[in-house]
């Protein structure tokens, strides 16, 4: 307790102990790499130092292994330690080590498009209505979810707007089909109608971006496909099948004109007041599990708040992440290593569903 009060706040000195913990877990992993390093290699010019910038970017990512594992993993938002210290930098002898970690659950799993993939395959209603509507959205075409449908699935019936083996084979250079999940976001490039501009929306014409913009003008919506979609993702969980075909996004990190395209009749208000709310502090288990103050407060009508929330136990927003990318970076002068991981949190441990290291 502080003799005047004012000004005291418990959870900012929790935030800032939290914080000091973070940076010492990842200071730590890094110095037993450094350590590892110094005493196992005596190697010549540059490429001591490109070892070193990779260690020390192992490290980073081991210390973001580390901050998420610290993290209180019921709630998931900006303002959780792991995000809002976001990017920490240190010195780590003549190298820096970064560290910059994002939630991966604000965006839509494609590779949910299809269920089941080795056994009966079937359309993911609920995906395939979200990726239409992002679509929609951006002002594309959204007949070419069937081609994305049709270049995941197994099987090789080509859907009316979709595509199959012998059109991408009759390419000049023919492409070979997925047929299964993707494994980067940017196979979507290969897939039919799919444009570079639409998938990175960084050049299109003047014009196009005045199309895309909302007719009430409030809210920004990023062009490019990258921005909404994943391939890695987790479905809600629910103890029966029917679970699978909710996505389960994190509406602390959904990019916010993406909510339109979830569902029919998002209003203005809901998007204003989510927005204003994730400036200031994250959105809670709390709230969105109390109906009434969802309704009140962020306006959804009754209908809206039970499409995404159907049940506790299966949810189509939600306030948690299991998913996340970690980029570790080292640099040592002109030397610069990354490793960048994909990782599914559960239960404080992790898996790994993407590793590379450059
Ligand atoms: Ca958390
Ligand atoms: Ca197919």
């Amino acid at each position: 307790m502080t003799g005047s009060g004012k000004g005291y706040k418990p959870e900012r000195s929790f935030a800032m102990i939290t914080a000091l913990i973070l940076v010492s877990l990842l200071m730590v992993a890094v110095w037993e790499f450094s350590y590892e390093v110094t005493q196992n290699l005596r190697l010549a010019g540059n490429l001591v130092k490109e070892v070193q910038a990779l260690a020390i970017a192992r490290a980073a990512y081991r210390g973001g292994l580390a901050v998420l594992k610290a993290d209180d993993d019921s709630e998931d938002g900006r303002f959780d330690q792991w995000r809002a210290m976001m990017p920490p930098m240190l010195p780590i002898g003549k190298g820096t080590a970064e560290l910059y970690i994002d939630a991966e659950d604000g965006r839509i799993n494609l590779n949910h498009l299809v269920n089941d993939f080795d056994n009966y395959e079937s359309v993911n209603s609920t995906i395939f209505s979200y990726a239409q509507g992002v679509f929609e959205l951006l002002k594309y075409d959204p007949n070419i979810v069937y081609g994305i449908v049709d270049f995941i699935d197994r099987n090789s019936l080509a859907s009316s707007s979709g595509a199959e083996e012998g059109y991408y084979l009759s390419l000049q250079p023919p492409i070979l089909i997925k047929n299964g999940p993707l494994d980067s976001l940017a196979e979507l490039l290969l897939v039919k109608d799919i444009t570079l501009e639409m998938y990175y929306g960084k050049v299109l014409k003047k014009e196009a971006k005045e199309k895309i913009k909302e007719p009430e003008k409030k809210f920004e919506i990023a062009d490019g496909l990258v921005h909404y979609f994943t391939v890695y993702g987790d479905y809600a969980k629910s103890s029966t099948g029917a679970a699978k075909n909710y996505g389960s996004l994190n509406i602390n990190f959904i990019p916010i004109g993406m909510l339109r395209a979830l569902a029919d009749d998002v209003t203005d208000l809901t998007l204003e007041k989510i927005e204003e709310t994730r400036a200031k502090s994250n959105i809670t288990e709390k709230e969105i599990t109390n109906k009434e103050y969802m309704m009140t407060y962020y306006g959804f009508s009754s209908a809206t708040y039970d499409y995404f929330f159907p049940a506790a136990e299966v949810r189509r927003l939600d306030v948690k992440s299991k998913v996340f990318r970690i980029v570790g970076k080292g640099v040592m002068d002109t030397i610069e290593k990354k490793v960048i991981a994909v990782v599914k949190r559960e239960n404080k441990k992790f898996k790994v569903l993407r590793y590379t290291e450059q």
